[in-house]
């Protein structure tokens, strides 16, 4: 099929949906976060929408409901393929249609199996103009999350770390606040508010005793879940996080045959506590992060130590890394922000590529993507 035209509006108009669309991050899994803007015949943007908290209801629903009887003959502007299927409410194919839309630009087909290019074709059939493909690449990296979710069974990973210019995160007395300025931690906790859970491991919480939590003013109701990967069962019930699974949720996971004594120990908190395999007395992070993708998460920042770290680079398991430098330094007596990799040749080292720069504060920003090809 010919690559559709597309005009400068429609350019304009998709930017401003992939700008809505990524109001919801962190706030809707399972679900994707859609943007959707309707227009006039006349050019006017006459409803908007992004997929609201919890995944419903869906971003073409908003801006329905906003357009109200100026939707005949707009055009609908989509990031994500309108779905077909019957859920908690009616698709949005027939929503889009019934409201007499002339034309939908979407960028993206929807990979669940429930819809994968049947949102497309019901409107179609239904005789409206359907253009897909606009601005795909960047539709795709706004819901890599959900495409990790649903195309590999895994949440998409982020890794966040924060050192010295040698790369040392804590001196070699433990001491490792603050490392970076104000300005790098808020925008640490802007990362907490669009990822749907952080990953921590035992260790940190028993070191730390961290609460985790979102704490920008105006996002402060925007904490991912918690997770606890917790192999030997040692985590106590007085630990921050489990004290405060009634206001934010955590979940803990550990091995199966310890599954029934932490679950009783644990059964008076909020926490949610599951297993995953295990393999030469190391979890199987595969496994874990599977879990994490059946009970539905599609965007994971880890904010754990350096060993827990390693563990993921090594299973080739971190797509993303933001990386905070601070303007100091520690040499070699410093801890290591990563621990061993066990690499002997320069060959074997994982790279990345980096995708953005940016000065906050006295500190360095960058954002870095695994290259899979
Ligand atoms: C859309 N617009 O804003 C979103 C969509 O459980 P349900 O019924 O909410 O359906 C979830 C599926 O709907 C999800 O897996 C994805 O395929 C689609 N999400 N679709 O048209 C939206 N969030
Ligand atoms: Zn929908």
């Amino acid at each position: 099929m010919a690559t559709p035209a597309f005009s400068d509006d429609d350019r304009h108009f998709m930017r401003v949906a992939l700008s809505l669309s990524k109001r919801g991050l962190g706030n809707v899994w399972p679900n994707p976060s859609v943007g959707c803007v309707l227009v006039s015949s006349q050019g006017m943007i006459i409803g908007r929408g992004f997929t609201k908290p919890g995944g419903r209801p869906h971003a073409e629903r908003v801006a329905l409901d906003e357009a109200g009887e100026n939707s005949r003959g707009a055009t609908a502007y989509v990031t994500l393929e309108p779905c077909s299927h019957f859920g908690k409410s009616p698709p949005c194919a027939s929503g889009l249609i019934d409201a007499g839309v002339s034309r939908v630009v979407s960028a993206l087909e929807d990979p669940d199996g429930r819809v994968s290019g049947r949102g497309h074709g019901m409107l179609h059939d239904a005789g409206v103009t359907v253009d897909v493909g606009l601005y795909n690449n960047e539709a795709s990296r706004i819901n890599a999350g959900f495409l990790s979710r649903v195309m590999r069974g895994r949440p998409l990973v982020t890794l966040k770390l924060a050192a010295t210019m040698d790369g040392r995160s804590a001196s070699n007395s433990g001491e490792s606040q603050w490392i970076t300025g104000a300005r790098a931690r808020e925008n640490g906790h802007l990362l907490r508010a669009n990822h749907d859970a952080i990953l921590v491991g035992a260790n940190t919480v028993l070191a730390d005793d961290p609460t985790l939590t979102c704490r920008l003013p105006g996002r402060i109701d925007q904490s991912p879940l918690r997770v606890i990967l917790d192999r030997k069962g040692k985590v106590p019930p007085s630990a921050k996080l489990a004290l405060t699974s009634n206001s934010v949720p955590t979940w803990l996971i550990t091995t199966e045959p310890l599954l029934d004594e932490v679950s009783e120990k644990f059964a008076k908190s909020g926490v949610k506590v599951i297993s995953a395999r295990c393999a030469d007395s190391h979890f199987d992070l595969n496994d874990v992060l599977k879990q994490l993708g059946e009970h539905g998460l599609t965007r994971v920042l880890v904010e754990s130590g350096g060993l827990l770290a390693a563990s993921l680079i090594k299973e080739n398991l971190i797509d993303r890394i933001v990386h905070f430098t601070a303007p100091s330094l520690m040499g070699a007596d410093g801890k290591a922000m990563i621990a061993e990799l066990g690499f002997e040749r320069l060959s074997h080292i994982p790279h990345f590529r980096r995708t953005s720069i940016r000065a906050v504060g006295e500190d360095i920003e960058a954002t870095y993507e695994k290259i899979t090809d």
